[in-house]
């Protein structure tokens, strides 16, 4: 079949082909990805950029850190922090492209994100932030990103499930995972000093491909016993209000909203607190007066209670409205 290239991608061939430095070869390489016609006829070559692509980017994406030894981290903001932690080209930047407003590069090639990108996606009335990261993978071993995902409160792994090497690519972030000590969700430790376990759910992307349904079955039944698994699509949409669900519930978190004597409630942000937190918890988050000064409070809560008075000990519930007395 003949190729049927059209001047624009013989331009950007021309291109690369006196390009010198290593981003105007990758420049000139997307331009001819984004320009050579798509049929069967130009497979083959359409595989080679990405070859291509893949290799140079990689390579760029570790210089900077080696030479200027760039490290980089994220702060904390809203109710949670979760790392997106994931194989080259599962869907990651893909992903926090459609649960915020942060508009990381998404291409389909492997080694795209090559620094950390953070954004905040709302549920219902808080924030978690999503950080985007580097793929977890043997070539790109860059300190940084584990120190990120350490730090994280937990781990999304995002996989693709129209991706015939689905479990290999899984076992290949995992595996490099445990090289930094980093044992994601349940199951015990192993042994040795310096291991964190750190809690992820496992986000089985790109649901819309063929495949996805065999490929779900098989990850279900191999790793049902060590992560919950939400199945989405970064590009339909589908799933994902399921997935801002999941990581609420992963954090087991609780929503408090706080009311003045007196008054209705306001329609404020509520105060987070990790489930098992007790009425004392909240106040010392309200005013640090509270502390000695809280005589009691009232609760209003799910049908539960309607303004009953409860003393420091209260265990604090999801959308409980308190009013603090001192
Ligand atoms: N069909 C389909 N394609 C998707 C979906 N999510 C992402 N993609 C595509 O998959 C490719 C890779 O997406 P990225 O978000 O760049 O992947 P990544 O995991 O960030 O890749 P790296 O940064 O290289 O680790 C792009 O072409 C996306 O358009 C999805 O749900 N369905
Ligand atoms: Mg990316």
């Amino acid at each position: 079949m003949p190729a049927n290239l059209t001047p624009d991608y013989l331009e950007a061939e021309r291109r690369f082909k006196s390009a010198k430095t290593t981003p105007e070869k990758i420049e000139s390489l997307e331009e001819m990805f984004a320009t050579i016609p798509k049929h069967k006829g130009t497979e083959k070559m359409q595989a080679d950029i990405k070859r291509r692509l893949a290799k140079l980017r990689n390579e760029q994406s570790k210089r900077p850190v080696s030479r200027a030894g760039l490290i980089y981290k994220v702060d904390k903001e809203g109710a949670g922090q979760l790392a997106l932690v994931g194989p080259p080209n599962s869907g990651k930047s893909a992903l926090l492209r459609r649960l915020t407003h942060a508009a990381p590069e998404v291409a389909d090639y492997p080694f795209t994100t090559r620094a950390p990108q953070p954004g905040m996606m709302a549920f219902e009335d808080i924030q978690f932030q999503l950080v985007d990261l580097p793929p977890v993978h043997p070539e790109l071993h860059e300190s940084w990103v584990y120190q990120i995902i350490r730090n994280a409160d937990a781990a999304l792994v995002v996989v693709d499930l129209g991706d015939p090497d689905l479990l290999e690519d899984l076992e290949t972030t995992l595996g490099e995972l445990v090289k930094a000590k980093v044992h994601l969700a349940r199951g015990t430790i192993p042994e040795g000093q310096g291991w964190l376990q750190k809690g992820a759910l496992l986000v089985a992307n790109k649901r819309d491909r063929s495949g996805a349904e065999e490929n779900l079955e098989i990850l279900h039944e191999l790793y049902s016993s060590r992560f919950d698994t939400v199945c989405v699509s970064a590009e339909t949409g589908g799933g994902l209000e399921t997935l801002r669900r999941g990581i609420f519930e992963m954090l087991d978190l609780v929503r408090v909203y706080t009311k003045a004597p007196g008054h209705k409630l306001e329609t404020t942000p509520p105060y987070v607190l990790r489930r098992g937190a007790h009425l004392i918890d909240l106040a010392a988050l309200v005013h640090h007066d509270f502390i000695t000064q809280l005589k009691y409070a009232r609760v209003w809560g799910h049908g539960r209670f309607e303004g009953q008075m409860v003393n420091r000990d209260y265990l604090l519930a999801d959308k409980d409205i308190v009013e603090l007395h001192r």
